[in-house]
């Protein structure tokens, strides 16, 4: 294995002028100071360690060790999507940036604006398998917004720049800045603003004004619509903005997995969220809607149902800032590309002019609605074990916490049950991995929640399977004083897998037991694990000590909690739509028959 060169190139020193000279290390610190980064996640190794040296020069960089990478990752999402700032990362070559992967793919799928800065072999060593080498630029292609090389030092401040404007612009998401060793120990000037061309990078935000008239008289028209709201509302700060156009049409509003908090839940044109476990009303609307009014959200096969068969008499409109989305699964016979804030002002002006005072009221299809409203309204039944049902505990954590809280989930029933038995009144308080589905994102990018938002309470919501693939981050937590509050919804399975496995393989459990819970071996002791991390350790197990243990979590402030809950393996997710059927087709619960349409 060829071994680290000594000499490092270095360009000649800069001349008698007032830029001064950094090594390519100085320039990240230097340059993401100046981009108005205060807090960053990362863990170093030997190809970044010249940018961890000049860290300990930063002047206001706040660096948090985590414990692995894809911590790091899921810290900058949950930093990103708590606050709407940009995330970042950092990470070594080789192990360290492949450990980073998960995440990138993760806020990939979901738009999360997050920069991944990782070390690289020495130029002069690239491509010759080399200690720790990974060609992370190669490997990310397909699962970023854009991935830069950079190697000399010069070039430092200008990938940066533009690394930031491209996660934060548009359509956010991930981008990877990969810089060589020898580019980081080399000196250039350091000039800023540094000068850099994005060709043919030119997010379109305004949208074209025949398209917004086209789209205000098909609502005008419609006697059926329904406001289809996306993650996009949130990424572009459009609540404000659809509230008005909301209320200005008086259309229904169902908001997706990762839209909640978009529209206040409390607000009477709001009918929950579709999709394979959505709401029956919010459900059907979209099924049997004229008029589709997509607004940032991009039909996901998980919302759609079989693609061929949904919403069969709709027209759509679709908004949406990444041309690509608009077509890709529902032709639209509206379609409009911007900025989803920009636009909802435009449509709502247009749809004044066009009606003037005939408002429609959508008399009948609102009567349809709230007869559906009425007929299956979100509930559970309680588990016949007598163990706790988890929709119980995360509806008291909601009551208990309020809407200001910042409720974090992974991935299964228990995200499920938090998206459905939370009630979301503000955007950037529900985050959640939704097109990936990530197994463990929800401590970390709690964590990072938690750094961008010290004054706000977060919960990281888990199932006891997706707890263990992460849970490690507490030490950061425990050591940085990044109190969260983990509610570990403990049904001792892969509960989800497990659901599927009672529904659609005739209970046959094939390796989804986790001996986690009350009557296994309890591996690991949750209680036992979070209080060896320093943790306030609590375990629930009867129905009077739910609220006593959210209370003295939400007291707690000088470290982070963890309540391990435990719950019947049985309770499961409702409503459901099973996989590759119509929406028609939606089931309200375990022992109802479709609740709407058998023959679907
Ligand atoms: C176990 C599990 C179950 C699930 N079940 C459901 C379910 O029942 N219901 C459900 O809804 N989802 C469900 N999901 C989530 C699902 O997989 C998708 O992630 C989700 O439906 C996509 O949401 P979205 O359409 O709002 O799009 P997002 O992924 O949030 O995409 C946002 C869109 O907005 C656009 N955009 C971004 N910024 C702007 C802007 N400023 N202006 C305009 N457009 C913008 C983007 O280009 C993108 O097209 C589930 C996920 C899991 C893991
Ligand atoms: C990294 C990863 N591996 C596997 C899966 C498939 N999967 C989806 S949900 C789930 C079970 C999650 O179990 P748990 O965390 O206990 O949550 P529960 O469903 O019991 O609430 C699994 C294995 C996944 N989504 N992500």
């Amino acid at each position: 294995m060829p071994a680290e060169p000594t000499a490092v190139p270095r360009p000649p020193a800069a001349s008698a002028s007032s830029t001064p000279v950094l090594t390519g290390a100085e320039a990240v610190v230097r340059s993401l100071e100046l981009l108005g980064v205060e807090d960053v996640f990362g863990l170093p190794g030997g190809a970044i360690l010249p940018a961890y040296d000049a860290l300990m020069g930063a002047n206001s960089l706040n660096h948090i060790l985590v414990r692995h990478e894809q911590g790091a990752g899921h810290a900058a999402e949950g930093y990103a999507s708590a606050s709407g700032k940009v995330g970042v990362a950092i990470a070594t070559s080789g192990p360290g940036a492949t450990n980073l992967v998960t995440a990138i793919a993760d806020a990939h799928m979901d738009s999360v604006p997050i920069v991944a800065i990782t070390g690289q072999v020495f130029s002069t060593l690239m491509g010759t398998d080399a200690f720790q080498e990974a060609d992370i630029v190669g490997i990310t292609m397909p699962i970023t917004k854009h991935s830069i090389l950079v190697k000399r030092a010069e070039d430092v401040p200008g990938a940066l720049a533009q690394a930031f404007e491209i996660a934060s612009t548009g359509r956010p998401g991930p981008v990877l800045v990969d810089i060589t060793k020898d580019a980081q120990q080399a000196e250039a000037p350091f000039v800023w603003p540094p000068k850099y061309d994005l060709p043919g990078y030119r997010p379109v935000t305004k949208a074209h004004g025949k398209q917004i008239q086209a789209a205000a008289t098909l609502i005008a028209e419609a006697e059926k619509p329904v406001l289809y709201v996306g993650g996009g509302v949130i990424r572009g700060r459009a609540s404000a903005q659809l509230k008005t156009f909301a209320e200005t049409t008086g259309a229904p509003v169902v908001t997706t997995l990762m839209a909640r908090g978009a529209f206040p839940d409390s607000h009477e044109q709001h009918l929950g969220m579709p999709g394979m476990h959505g709401a029956v009303p919010a459900v059907l609307a979209l099924q049997e809607s004229d008029l589709i009014v997509a607004l940032g959200a991009r039909f996901d096969d998980r919302v759609t149902g079989n693609t061929s068969l949904f919403a069969p008499n709709a027209k759509v409109v679709h908004v949406d800032i990444d041309p690509a989305e608009i077509g890709k699964i529902r032709a639209a016979e509206v379609p409009i590309v911007g900025d989803v804030a920009e636009v909802l002002v435009d449509l709502d002006t247009a749809f004044r002019s066009t009606v003037g005072a005939e408002v429609p009221e959508y008399a009948e299809w609102w009567q349809y609605l709230n007869g559906l409203r009425d007929q299956f309204p979100l509930g559970y039944t309680a588990p016949t074990d007598g163990l706790l049902a988890p929709q119980q505990i995360i509806s008291r954590i909601g009551e208990l916490t309020g809407p200001e809280g910042v409720y974090v989930a992974g991935v299964g029933q228990h995200q499920m049950w938090t998206a459905q038995f939370i009630k979301y009144e503000r955007p950037n308080s529900w985050l959640n991995s939704g097109g990936a589905g990530t197994m463990g994102y929800s401590v970390p990018a709690a964590m990072g929640a938690k750094v961008s938002q010290p004054d706000r309470v977060v919960w990281a919501i888990d199932g006891d399977g997706c707890f263990q693939m992460t849970n490690q981050e507490l030490a950061t937590c425990v050591l940085n004083n990044i109190p969260i509050k983990v509610a570990i919804i403990n049904n001792s399975s892969l509960g989800m897998v497990r659901q599927w496995q009672t529904l659609f393989y005739d209970g046959r459990y094939s390796h989804t037991d986790l001996n986690t819970g009350h009557d296994s071996k309890r591996i690991p002791d949750f209680v036992k694990l979070a209080d060896a991390y320093g943790a306030l350790a609590i375990r629930v197990e009867k129905e009077d000590e739910i609220d006593d243990a959210i209370k003295l979590a939400l007291e707690t402030n000088d470290r982070p909690v963890v309540i391990d809950f435990v719950v019947s393996s049985d309770a499961m997710v409702w409503p459901m739509v099973p996989q590759g059927v119509s929406n028609s087709y939606i089931q309200y619960a375990r022992d109802n028959s479709p609740a709407f349409d058998e023959e679907a």
